[in-house]
């Protein structure tokens, strides 16, 4: 009778088991809240690639810095030890210097020609660099336009930030044009700024409203002005090794995937961007929005030179021109 059962039970477990094909599990992190705009893109894309593999793939999402910071995450990513990251391009030029320029402050008009850009050729182009070091750019995405904040004091002229420690990302272009401002620049991982800003190791920061809100940056600031200093992408990338053992169909069902997210992180910039600053005004922090910009693009002016010798003036003006 044993014997009966076990061959029994060995033939149902094949059974069932021939029926579920294999799910292979990947993750991907991000270094902000869940409730976000970088929150909603992951969780996008995990559910259009288990719904465009037929459950093949499964994405493990993580949020909040849980797998570590942006430049540790595609360091993850490009020795293959985690498939896929989402990321601002604050530490990217570490990986891929030619996307340095969209780094450079006052370089967009607005998100739509931003979006443009990034959606067009100039953009389309500049993925491709990532490939050689080892990582997929699937899609490009957003994280917005950067603002000031401060504990100390309003923001009104670029004087106003001369003398302020004001924490940046670990982007070179960021660090040489805030000191064009006259700011002490302190780099550092996004999950530190908080605790940082916090015990006022730092007196400020700069980030998009979403990352502001998302952040809770209003418990530990006082003072934000509406600069739009830099525009801000984020990016889906992958591990190239992972990438290239997809089937054709997966491919595409993976880079599709990450343009549904992109359409889901781009539409809560928007939300974001239209109720962001009366949402900080309720929560007591003083927000200037009619600055006069030209005096910071101004201030600017010497540092700007250098970006356009190191970028070529062409390369600059084909991105500041492009419709
Ligand atoms: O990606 O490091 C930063 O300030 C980034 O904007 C933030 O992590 C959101």
């Amino acid at each position: 009778m044993k014997l009966h059962a076990l061959v029994l039970g060995v033939a149902l477990t094949l059974g069932l088991t021939a029926g579920v094909s294999a799910q292979t599990s990947m993750r991907i992190n991000i270094s902000v809240a869940q409730n976000s705009h970088q929150g909603i893109a992951i969780d996008t894309f995990a559910q259009e690639v288990e719904k465009r593999t037929n459950g093949r793939y499964k994405i493990q999402t993580f949020y909040n810095g849980a797998l570590g910071g942006e430049r540790e995450s595609v360091e993850a990513v490009q020795l293959g030890t985690q498939e896929l990251t989402f990321t601002s391009t604050g530490p990217i030029p570490n990986f891929v210097p030619e996307t340095k320029i969209l780094d450079v402050p006052f370089l967009f008009r607005d998100k739509a020609h931003a979006r443009a850009v990034l959606d067009g050729p100039i953009g389309q182009d500049l993925l491709k660099k990532f490939e050689p070091k080892g990582m997929v750019g699937l899609a490009w995405a957003e994280n917005g336009f950067r603002h000031m904040t401060n504990s100390k004091r309003d923001v009104r002229t670029p004087e106003d930030l001369k003398g302020l420690k004001m924490r940046t990302m670990e982007n070179p272009v960021h660090i040489a044009a805030y000191k064009g401002f006259g700011i002490i620049t302190t780099p550092m991982a996004f999950p530190e700024v908080f605790t940082a800003l916090q015990q006022g190791t730092v007196d400020g920061q700069e980030n998009p409203l979403p990352v502001i809100i998302s952040a809770k940056f209003d418990q530990v600031q006082k003072h934000l002005s509406l600069t739009g200093h830099v525009y801000s992408p984020c990016i889906f990338l992958m591990n190239k090794e992972a990438f290239d053992k997809l089937s054709a169909e997966d491919k595409q069902a993976f880079i599709e995937a990450a343009k549904e997210g992109t359409k889901a992180n781009r539409a809560r910039v928007d939300e974001d961007d239209a109720k962001g600053v009366a949402d900080l005004r309720s929560k007591g922090m003083t927000v200037i929005d009619d600055l006069d910009k030209s005096k910071f693009v101004a201030a600017l002016a010497p540092v700007n030179a250098q970006f356009e010798k190191e970028f070529g003036k062409d390369n600059l003006d084909r991105i500041r021109n492009y419709k």
